[in-house]
This record gives C-alpha cells, sequence and structure tokens, in this order.
C-alpha cells in the first residue's frame, strides 16, 4: 500500500465545541501521523482560495463565510492509503448521511458545519498541502 499525505481541517463549530483533541485522536487509532499542523482564523479570501474549485457552485459564498469564522486546525496526515482512510473517518459530507461512529456523524451539526475537511485525492492533496505548508514545516519521512 502506498505512503500517503492528505491534508486535514478540523473546521470552525468541531473547534468551537472543544473537539481538537478527539478528532486528532481518531485519526492517530487508525495509523495515521500527524506530520505538520497549525491553528489559524482564515480570512474570507484565504478561505475562498482554498475553495476555488467550488467557486461556481450556490454555496461557495456561505462555505468561505463559515470557514473563516472562527480558527481552524489545519493539519498534514501520513500514512498508508491516508486520502481514503481519513475520509472513511470523517464519513459522509451531509452528517445526515454519515455512517455511525465516523466523525461526520459524532461531532457535526450540518451540512454546512460539517466539522472537517479532507482532500479527496491524490492531486488536490498535494495542492492542499502545499496552500498552507512550506516544505519546512513537514516533519514526515521523505
Ligand atoms: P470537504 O471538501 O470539506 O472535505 O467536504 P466534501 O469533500 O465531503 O464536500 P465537497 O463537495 O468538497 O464540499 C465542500 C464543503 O462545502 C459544503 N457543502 N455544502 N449546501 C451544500 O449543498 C453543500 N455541499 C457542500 C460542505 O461543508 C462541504 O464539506
Ligand atoms: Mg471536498
Amino acid at each position: 500500500m502506498a505512503t500517503e499525505r492528505t491534508l486535514s481541517i478540523i473546521k470552525p463549530d468541531a473547534v468551537a465545541k472543544n473537539a481538537i483533541g478527539a478528532i486528532l485522536q481518531r485519526f492517530e487509532n487508525a495509523g495515521l501521523r500527524i506530520v505538520a499542523a497549525k491553528m489559524m482564523h482564515l480570512s474570507p479570501a484565504q478561505a475562498g482560495g482554498f475553495y476555488a474549485v467550488h467557486k461556481e457552485r450556490p454555496f461557495y459564498g456561505e462555505l468561505c463565510a463559515f470557514m473563516s469564522s472562527g480558527p481552524v486546525l489545519i493539519s498534514v496526515l501520513e500514512g498508508d492509503n491516508a486520502i481514503a482512510r481519513n475520509r472513511e473517518l470523517m464519513g459522509a459530507t451531509d452528517p445526515r448521511k454519515a455512517e455511525a461512529g465516523t466523525i461526520r456523524a459524532d461531532f457535526a451539526e450540518s451540512i454546512d458545519a460539517n466539522a472537517v475537511h479532507g482532500s479527496d485525492a491524490a492531486e488536490t492533496a498535494a495542492w492542499e498541502i502545499s496552500y498552507f505548508f512550506s516544505q519546512l514545516e513537514i516533519a514526515g519521512r521523505e
């Protein structure tokens, strides 16, 4: 299995509920390593740049407003199949559809305030990691 890196964001709703530790614990319990991490309170423009892929979608404005509404914990997770593994741990985008035991089933409020972000493919993971972290800020094995 390939060792991969993926970008994770613990969104403002989950940070506001003091769930950072519980969510990071799930990543570590699943064998993913946290190789970079930082807290940021994104500006609307920084959130908009990150979600530029969704620019034309009807929910883009709300998404950028929500993602800049409070601090977030941004991390790089490394491990076997990290991208798919993280998305399994997260569960479906809409928490009402997320499987029991997933992060979104347990912590998300709604499709907007849905606790976490995770990259969805190798190319997007590489781009998303480079949006937030320089090479020198990532401590994983090369
Ligand atoms: P994410 O990017 O945050 O990991 O979530 P995802 O892949 O499961 O969902 P995506 O389709 O990439 O959408 C990004 C975020 O936009 C919000 N969204 N709202 N109101 C809506 O129909 C809608 N659809 C998506 C969600 O917060 C989603 O996480
Ligand atoms: Mg997505």
